[in-house]
């Protein structure tokens, strides 16, 4: 069974699948998959090279929400292959974190055609990729410079720190958040700078659910599914978005064969975290979520399913009983579902229906399960709240939970996304930012050209009521959201050509991103695998762990690693001393981690954890239970909302929906309602453009990172999911080159004509290498020429799923 499992989550290959095919030729390495990617395991390394073949432990940093251990294979200072965890007894519990073919591959990142080489100054537009090389010292001198000229003329608020997650999972090399990263320690020694809050992946989420349970909802880790009855999940991929050995697909996995429980995906994509393992697949129209949680509500309440008990002792603002006192008359959830309340709509399944596209009777038949079935473990991914109204949207998933009383027990949960045990490690010290200004990281392009006409209630600037300086100079650190990641690409393209109005712009990378080409000084980063670092922050479930990245390689060509540039950079602003506190890297690796041991002093000494490459651990309380403590003694455990409880009717909401100014369409409502979007499935404007598109993070990259890997494109090719019904209407067929379009953009590439799609829906996978024709027509299949800038209404978040397009045929097959 667990073979099979493994063998199901195809991107994920077993040491044991390795073993096997390598033996059948006579010890000769073949790598068991179809792609022939360069790793082989230890015991098969070819004689001759045995002598020389040192193996390094190195680490995959980007932001996939795993962390992967690999071990490299160095000959004469080059990579020859990467081998993935070979620790452990691989039982459940303490398996092996392997990496999958992304990680597999950092060889040709390190090496690839795209790496930069020497630090360069742009010569051309922004946007051209035309540069000539400049020294380091020129570069220092440039950025140095700028910064103290820039800082005196605009004050510091006019600087920036660009949304970067490339090494995200790095300590010394760490990207994001921005108050994290070693560019805010320069920074702040020298100033501060413009900060952001929020981020790409859980901006509505983490806003919307914040007013429910206070701070950053937790849910149960999936770990804990061993103890459930009934898995029901709204847009959740692990499969894709967490596919490390250690990550989060394999605990689900596990866990579900453990418990044996029914999984129910929602979701307009048949996406591969189903692939076979579902009971069900409920095809949903985006952004239509909480259309079918208020039918299921109705006919709990209806059919007595709800847990009257848990809403009264737990919960604000379920019936007129635990209504805040400020509460309008009916305006309780229980009116909203009965059509009580101001819209006088019952929220029946027949309602609900050609809302979500989902049948009545399904809708009545799942309602029934999820009310009945005890405990049952509601989850949800974070691409229905990457939307606009987004906030509103995941709030309506928690009511599931909450009917049914599932909130701080075993085998149940939140409503929220999975949560994750971590091993506390101590960071990098960072003094405070004398600049107390943030902006939401989204509206980074609308603080350029209009900052200071932004304020608090309207563009939800914080720290103050208005921005008072739009931004002139950015740094981008291990970032493509200067183009490839942000919304709305030919704006942002506009925005940027005019360099009198952002002055100045940094980038630090490894490859000519689109990001890179935008560059006014553009510096060359080491990899991972050019220097050590240690690597966390997995989503990995009640086994977490860290690594120790070691340097595998020298230094490419005249690539320098973020701690020198920051350290030469300090030297010339004056603050080296500050900086460095006399440090070199590895001294400040040894120092972090000394005061992390202090604190755990069962941890394996540094010379132990250097050797050994990953320490794992296991949760002390065996599974995460999100709200225990609160389930158990609410009075002594109050959650951190205003009254202690769970909010399903908020008084802040209520506030901010009363004195924000919203765009037309913009909903923030007390309570989770359903509330349609612009760009929905009943927009007008889709008689013009009639397809929903919605986007999805890929196995073929991490965003873009590994998106230049010659052997990944082609094994998991970028294609815009489409529903035959609909291709047929439009002479499309599989694999016929089409044009996707809006009033923003227009991108060619291929169709996958796939049943895996719900008609009126298609489906591209964010991250795909932006790659414009000159006529401002995109080839290389990336989403964001289509996206737009318009933020959510509440957290000021990307709604990059939320869009309406027209396709058409270009070329047949
Ligand atoms: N349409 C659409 N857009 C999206 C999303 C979506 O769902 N749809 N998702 C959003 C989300 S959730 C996120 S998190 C963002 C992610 O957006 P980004 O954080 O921009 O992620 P990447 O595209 O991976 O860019 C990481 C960059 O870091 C570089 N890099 C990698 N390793 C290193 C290193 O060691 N040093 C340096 N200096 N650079 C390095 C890579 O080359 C790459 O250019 O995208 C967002 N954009
Ligand atoms: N391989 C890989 N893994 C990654 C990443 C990557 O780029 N590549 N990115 C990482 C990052 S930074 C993040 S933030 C996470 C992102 O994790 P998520 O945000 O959860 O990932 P998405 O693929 O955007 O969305 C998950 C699912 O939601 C579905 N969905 C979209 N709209 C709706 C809707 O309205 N309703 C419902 N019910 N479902 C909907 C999509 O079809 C998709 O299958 O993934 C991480 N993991
Ligand atoms: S991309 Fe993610 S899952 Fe794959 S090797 Fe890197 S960290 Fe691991
Ligand atoms: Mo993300």
């Amino acid at each position: 069974m667990k073979t099979k499992i493994k063998q199901l989550l195809s991107p994920i290959f077993t040491r044991r699948d390795f073993i096997k095919s390598s033996s059948a030729v006579g010890g000769l390495a073949v790598a068991a998959s179809s792609l022939s990617l360069p790793f082989k395991t230890e015991a098969s390394q070819p004689v001759e090279n045995h002598k020389q073949e040192k193996v390094v432990w190195s680490a995959c940093t980007v932001n996939c929400g795993s962390r992967c251990p690999l071990r490299m294979h160095v000959v004469d200072g080059e990579i020859k292959w990467v081998d993935a965890d070979n620790t452990g007894n691989d039982e459940y519990g303490d398996h092996q974190v392997r990496a999958c073919l992304r990680g597999r591959s950092m060889r040709r990142r390190v090496y690839n055609p795209d790496r930069l080489k020497y630090p360069m100054k742009r010569i051309g537009k922004r946007g051209e990729g035309k540069f000539k090389r400049i020294s380091w010292d020129e570069a220092y001198d440039e950025i140095a410079n700028n910064l103290t000229r820039i800082r005196k003329d605009y004050g510091s608020e006019a600087i920036y720190l660009n949304y970067g997650t490339g090494t995200l999972g790095g300590t010394v090399t760490k990207s994001w958040p921005p108050g994290s990263t070693l560019i805010a320690r320069l920074m702040n020694l020298t100033g501060g700078y413009l900060n952001h809050y929020g981020d790409y992946s859980t901006a509505q989420i983490a806003a919307g659910l914040n007013y429910t349970y206070g701070g950053f909802a937790a849910n149960n880790s999936f770990s804990d599914l061993e103890n459930t009855k009934l898995i029901v999940q709204f847009g959740n991929n692990p499969a894709e978005t967490r596919m490390s050995g250690g990550g989060n697909i394999h605990h689900l996995m596990e866990s579900k064969q453990r418990s044996n429980a029914k999984m129910i995906m929602i979701d307009p994509r048949y996406n591969d975290t189903a692939g076979g393992r579902e009971d069900q697949w409920i095809p949903i129209r985006p952004g239509t979520d909480a259309a079918l949680v208020a039918a299921i509500a109705h006919v709990m309440i209806k059919e007595d399913m709800v847990d009257q008990a848990f809403l009264d002792t737990y919960c604000v603002g379920y019936d007129a009983k635990t209504l805040p006192a400020s509460a309008p008359a009916n305006s309780d959830y229980k009116s909203y579902i009965l059509g009580q309340s101001e819209d006088k709509t019952e929220k029946t399944p027949q309602w609900a229906a050609p809302i979500t596209g989902i049948p009545a009777d399904v809708i009545i038949k799942l309602a029934r399960e999820i009310g009945s079935t005890k405990p049952c473990a509601i989850y949800q991914g974070w691409g229905l709240q990457r939307t606009a109204n987004g906030e509103i949207a995941c709030r309506s998933i928690a009511m599931l939970s909450l009917l049914t009383g599932n909130v701080g027990i075993n085998g149940g949960g939140t409503g929220a996304r999975e949560s994750d045990y971590n091993i506390p490690f101590v960071r990098f010290p960072i003094p405070a930012n004398p600049v107390k200004t943030a902006i939401s990281m989204f509206l980074w392009t609308d603080a350029i050209v209009r900052g200071p006409e932004m304020t608090a209630k309207r563009d939800g600037v914080r720290g103050k009521d208005k921005l008072d300086m739009p931004i002139k100079f950015i740094w981008n650190y291990a970032g493509n959201c200067l183009i490839n990641q942000h919304s709305d690409i030919n704006r942002t393209h506009d925005i940027l050509q005019d360099d009198s109005a952002c002055e100045m712009i940094v980038v630090i990378d490894n490859h000519m991103t689109s990001s890179a080409k935008y560059a006014d000084i553009l510096l060359p980063d080491l990899t991972t695998s050019e220097q050590a670092d240690f690597c966390m922050d997995a989503k990995a479930s009640n086994m977490p762990y860290f690594i120790y990245a070691d340097q595998a390689i020298k230094p490419q060509f005249e690539t320098r690693g973020i701690y020198q540039i920051c350290s030469d950079l300090a030297k010339r602003l004056g603050v080296e001393q500050a900086f460095t506190e006399g440090r070199d890297q590895e001294g400040w690796l040894r120092h972090l981690y000394q005061l992390t041991r202090a604190s755990d002093p069962s941890l394996p000494d540094f010379e132990t954890v250097r050797k050994q490459g990953i320490v794992k651990r296991r949760d002390p309380n065996g599974h995460f239970v999100a709200y225990k403590a609160f389930r158990e003694d609410p009075l002594n455990n109050p959650l951190n909302t205003p009254s202690g409880k769970i909010e399903i009717y908020s008084e802040r909401l209520a506030t901010i929906a009363s004195e924000w100014e919203l765009a037309e369409g913009d909903v923030i409502h007390p309570l989770p309602i359903y509330a349609t979007t612009p760009e929905g499935w009943n927009d007008p404007k889709r008689q013009q453009f009639p397809l929903q598109l919605t986007g999805f993070h890929y196995k073929a990259r991490c965003h873009s990172t590994y998106g230049n890997v010659d052997i990944i494109k082609e094994a998991a090719r970028q294609e815009m999911w489409i529903n035959p019904m609909d291709a047929e209407q439009r002479g499309i067929a599989n694999g016929d080159v089409i044009r996707i379009f809006n009033d923003r953009g227009e991108l060619h590439i291929n169709a996958k004509v796939t049943p895996r799609m719900m008609p009126g829906v298609v489906a591209l996978g964010e991250g795909a290498w932006y790659a414009p024709d000159g006529q401002k027509v995109d080839h290389g299949g990336c989403i964001n020429v289509l996206t737009t800038q318009r933020p959510s209404p509440l957290a000021k978040g990307n709604p990059q799923h939320t869009n309406l397009v027209e396709v058409q045929l270009v070329n047949k097959a």
